[in-house]
């Protein structure tokens, strides 16, 4: 039997992810597809409730804490992606370990410009992809990629922790160097597509609809079973 696909979409804040996600189920349901739509993090979970307050400033976590629940969050929804793929339903995930590698990475690269001295442990790409190393591997990894004054123009960002230029500004450059194959998340990436978000909605939709298709034929055609990251 035919397995679901997974099918992932990365990038910056305000690039589109949850719009371009919502649109692909909708194109594979018409198309008869059994679609499930999740996004990380999942904020309805206790440990989603932890990361909410923590984007919202409510509460404050050590960096190593929060990269790790952040993950978890991922992994308590891993056993969910896995059966539903079994069964034939395709998964599109708005949002998943890539963001977790960029963000916890960027953050870092913020923290060494204006601390004199190391942290003990300095947040390396390595070490942020490794919590995640295990979960469902996606097929299809759409990095929707949007320049920050882009971004700027679509009405800057809300009020959430990251949200701010200089971050999002480092956050583009690791995920950027993921894409380019650096470290063990960049090794593992395999079909990690960049997209330019920064075109019109009905164009980036297009570019998507022809990766997926792409990446479907090949998935059928070569019997790829569910790989793991
Ligand atoms: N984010 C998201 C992380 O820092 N690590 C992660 O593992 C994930 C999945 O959380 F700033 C960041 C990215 C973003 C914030 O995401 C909330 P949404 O998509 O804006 O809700
Ligand atoms: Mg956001």
């Amino acid at each position: 039997m035919a397995r679901g696909k997974l099918i992932v979409f990365e990038g910056l804040d305000r690039s589109g992810k949850s719009s371009q996600s919502l649109r692909l189920v909708e194109k594979l349901e018409a198309d008869g597809h059994h679609v499930l739509h999740m996004r990380f993090p999942d904020r309805t979970t206790p440990i989603g409730r932890l990361i909410d307050a923590y984007l919202k400033g409510e509460s404050n976590q050590d960096d190593h804490v929060i990269h790790l629940l952040f993950s978890a969050n991922r992994w308590e929804a891993s056993s969910t992606i896995h059966s539903h793929l079994a069964a034939n339903t395709t998964v599109v995930l708005d949002r998943y370990f890539y963001s977790g590698i960029a963000y916890t990475h960027a953050k870092s690269l913020l923290s060494s410009t204006s601390s004199p001295s190391p942290p003990p442990s300095p947040l390396t790409l390595d070490w942020c992809t490794s919590p995640d190393v295990g979960l469902p591997r996606p097929d299809l990894t759409l990095f929707l990629d949007l320049t920050l004054e882009e971004a700027a123009r679509r009405g800057g960002y809300g009020g959430e922790r990251y949200e701010k230029r200089e971050m999002q500004e480092r956050v583009r450059e690791v995920f950027g160097r993921v894409w380019m194959g650096e470290g063990d998340a960049g090794r593992k990436a395999g079909e990690f597509v960049r997209v330019d978000a920064g075109k019109g909605m009905e164009e980036v939709e297009e570019e998507v609809w022809m990766n997926v298709r792409d990446m479907w034929e090949s998935v059928e055609r070569e019997g790829k079973g569910v790989g793991v990251f």
